[in-house]
C-alpha cells in the first residue's frame, strides 16, 4: 500500500497524490468506507489495481473544518475582498472562531486592493483585526501586489483558502500555482455577490506545500461551545478578564462591565462586540437544544 493525501473527490472518483504523482482512486476495496467520510487533506492509503486504484484506509484527523470541508490543514488564509462585495465582518468574525476552535492558525488576505479607495473608517477596522494578531495581508490578484507577503507563507505547508463568494479565492489561486487556470465568475452587480463559481475543494501543490482553493459561502454556525467560551474567541477582551463586577460576567447586560466600558471607550472595536452579543444569543441557544 502507498500513503497518500486525497486532493480532491469528484464524479465518484477521489484523487490522491501519492510518490509525486496523482492516482485516480476508487471506493471499491476490502474496506468499503462511506462517501462522508472523505475530506480532501485526508491521509489514505492507496492500494494500485489495474485500471484505478482503490483507498483502503484513512488515518484520523489532526484537524478539519465543516465549510469549507477539508481536513489537517496547517493554516487557514481567510480571504475577503475590501470592496465589490463589501466584506462581511459576521462572517468574518464567525469564520474566525471556526477556524481557532479547530487548532488551526488564520491569516487574513483582503484582495481587490486595486478597486480600493482608502476611507478612514475602513482603515480603522483594518488596523483593528491587524491588532487582534492575525497576520493580515492586501492584495490585488489584478495586479500581483502583495502576493509577496502571500507566497512565503505558504511554503512548505498545507493551506485552506476560505471566505464569501467573489472574494477572489480562485483568481488568488492562479496567481499562486503556476499554470493553474481555474474559472473565477464575475460579481452580480444587483445582486453584489460572488456567482458560487467554485463548487468543490480541491488541493493543488503550491510552494513546496499545498493550497485548497474551496466554494464561497455566506452563512457559517458557531461550533458548539459553552457560553463563557465565547470571550476566549476575542483576543481584544483579554486584557479585561477579571475587571468586570461579577467574575461570571458575559458582558452582555451586566452592569459596571469593563470590557463594555473598553467599547465605549473606544478601545474595543464597536462591530466586533456587537458580533459578540449576537454570538453569544446564539450559543445561548444552542446550549438548549443539547
Ligand atoms: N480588481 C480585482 N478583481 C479581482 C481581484 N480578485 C478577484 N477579482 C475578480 O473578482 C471576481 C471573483 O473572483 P473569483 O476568484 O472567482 O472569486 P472566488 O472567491 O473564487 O469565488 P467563488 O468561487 O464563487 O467562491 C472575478 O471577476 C475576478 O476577476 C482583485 O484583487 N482585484
Ligand atoms: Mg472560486
Ligand atoms: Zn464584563
Amino acid at each position: 500500500m502507498i500513503e497518500g493525501i486525497l486532493l480532491k473527490g469528484y464524479g465518484g472518483f477521489y484523487y490522491v497524490l501519492a510518490e509525486d504523482r496523482v492516482w485516480e482512486c476508487s471506493l471499491r476495496g476490502r474496506f468499503r468506507v462511506r462517501d462522508q467520510d472523505f475530506f480532501p487533506g485526508d491521509r489514505v492509503a492507496i492500494l494500485p489495481g489495474r485500471k484505478v486504484a482503490t483507498i483502503e484506509k484513512v488515518e484520523s484527523r489532526r484537524n478539519s473544518l465543516v465549510r469549507p470541508s477539508v481536513a489537517n490543514v496547517d493554516q487557514a488564509l481567510l480571504v475577503f475582498a475590501m470592496v465589490s462585495p463589501q466584506p462581511d465582518l459576521n462572517l468574518l468574525d464567525r469564520l474566525l472562531i471556526q477556524v481557532i476552535g479547530a487548532g488551526i492558525k488564520p491569516f487574513l488576505v483582503l484582495t481587490k486592493f486595486d478597486l480600493w479607495r482608502p476611507a478612514r473608517e475602513e482603515e480603522a477596522v483594518w488596523q483593528a483585526y491587524a491588532r487582534l494578531g492575525y497576520l493580515l495581508a492586501r492584495v490585488s490578484n489584478k495586479t500581483g501586489e502583495g502576493l509577496d507577503r502571500v507566497r512565503p507563507v505558504l511554503r512548505g505547508r498545507i493551506t485552506v483558502l476560505a471566505g464569501p463568494s467573489g472574494a477572489g479565492k480562485s483568481s488568488l489561486t492562479n496567481l499562486l500555482v503556476p499554470g493553474m487556470e481555474l474559472k473565477t465568475g464575475d460579481v452580480s452587480r444587483k445582486l453584489k455577490r460572488g456567482r458560487h463559481t467554485t463548487r468543490h475543494v480541491e488541493l493543488f501543490e503550491c510552494e513546496g506545500g499545498l493550497v485548497a482553493d474551496t466554494p464561497g459561502f455566506s452563512a457559517l454556525d458557531l461550533p458548539a461551545m459553552k457560553r463563557e467560551e465565547l470571550a476566549g474567541f476575542f483576543p481584544e477582551m483579554d486584557p479585561y478578564r477579571g475587571l468586570c463586577r461579577f467574575k461570571s460576567c458575559l458582558h452582555d447586560r451586566e452592569p459596571e462591565c469593563a470590557v463594555k466600558r473598553a467599547v465605549a471607550a473606544g478601545d474595543i472595536l464597536a462591530p466586533r462586540y456587537d458580533h459578540y452579543r449576537q454570538f453569544l444569543q446564539e450559543v445561548i441557544a444552542a446550549e438548549r437544544r443539547y
